[in-house]
């Protein structure tokens, strides 16, 4: 089975002060999500900036960067409906009309870092239905073993098409911490078909992707994720981080997924 190594370019928190290189614009964007898509990512997950850097849900902007990289290069696009703390949830829900091959779906509220991350079960229930009738397919991003189980409801409701696809999401100040036990506890606890990837925040990054690929996980890398290459060396771009993880996974034998490739596994509904 290949890889799909999955570039997460921005997201929603770090800005151009922390590092110089993170692209915020929909022209750097898609020319970071180009150079990944070279170095063999298969997806693109994005979050957008208003021209100040604030995260945005504006269909315009996000129009605009899609149509920037498919342009580029073929890579599956999957837009973030998390957003950004600052935008409400029934803004992020709206960027699903655009009809990205994929979208994430993040299942509980929650507290983020200082911050308050809001998924009303509600308005959950009611986007999973909307992306399954757009044939959006769902990254359901979990940061806790309570999330699983919230993913598992929607899927014996119906709202979700299988395989299910999850990110196991470790690190974030509210989730689950960045350790190799509690990585291990979800993936025994994940349905038998799923597909999953790591998403590692901060320092423990590059272990935990190691780790998830040595598990039959995929991988995600970027600058939303980290912003370092290792201690104390800021990463010049998305790039050398998307390289590194993809050398990762040929270290252990694996291959890289092509978008094709990654179509197939994923079984993405054709658009
Ligand atoms: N930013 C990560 C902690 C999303 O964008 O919807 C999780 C994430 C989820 O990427
Ligand atoms: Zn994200």
């Amino acid at each position: 089975m290949s890889v799909i190594i999955t570039v997460a370019p921005t997201g929603p928190i770090a800005s151009t002060a922390d590092n110089p290189s993170l692209p915020t614009q929909p022209l750097e964007i898609a020319e970071a999500v180009h150079a990944a898509y070279l170095e063999g990512a298969s997806v693109a997950h994005l979050h957008f900036r208003d021209e100040n850097e604030k995260p945005t849900a504006s269909l315009d902007i996000a129009k605009r960067t899609m149509d920037l990289i498919e342009e580029r290069c073929p890579i599956l696009i999957q837009v973030s409906t998390g957003v950004g703390l600052s935008v409400e949830f029934e803004d992020r829900e709206k960027l699903v009309e655009l009809r990205p091959r994929m979208a994430t779906l993040n299942p509980c509220t929650m507290s983020f870092g200082e911050g308050e991350f809001r998924n009303p079960p509600i308005g959950v229930r009611r986007l999973a239905a909307r992306m399954r009738e757009l044939d959006v397919k769902p990254e359901l991003e979990v940061y806790d073993t309570g999330h699983l189980d919230a993913c598992i409801r929607l899927w014996e409701e119906g709202l979700l098409a299988e395989p299910l696809q999850f990110s196991l999401v470790l690190g974030v100040r509210g989730g689950m911490a960045a350790t190799p036990d509690n990585l291990i506890t979800m993936v025994k606890r994940l349905p038998p078909e799923a597909i999953w990837q790591v998403i590692a925040i901060g320092r423990s990054s590059l272990e935990l992707t190691a780790i998830g690929l040595a598990l039959g996980g995929n991988a995600r890398a970027g600058l939303e994720d980290t912003l370092y290459l290792r201690k104390g060396e800021l990463a010049q771009g998305n790039t050398p981080l998307v390289t590194r993880a993809v050398q990762l996974a040929r270290d252990l034998d694996l291959s890289i997924a092509s978008p094709e490739q990654a179509e197939q596994i994923l079984a993405l509904p054709q658009h």
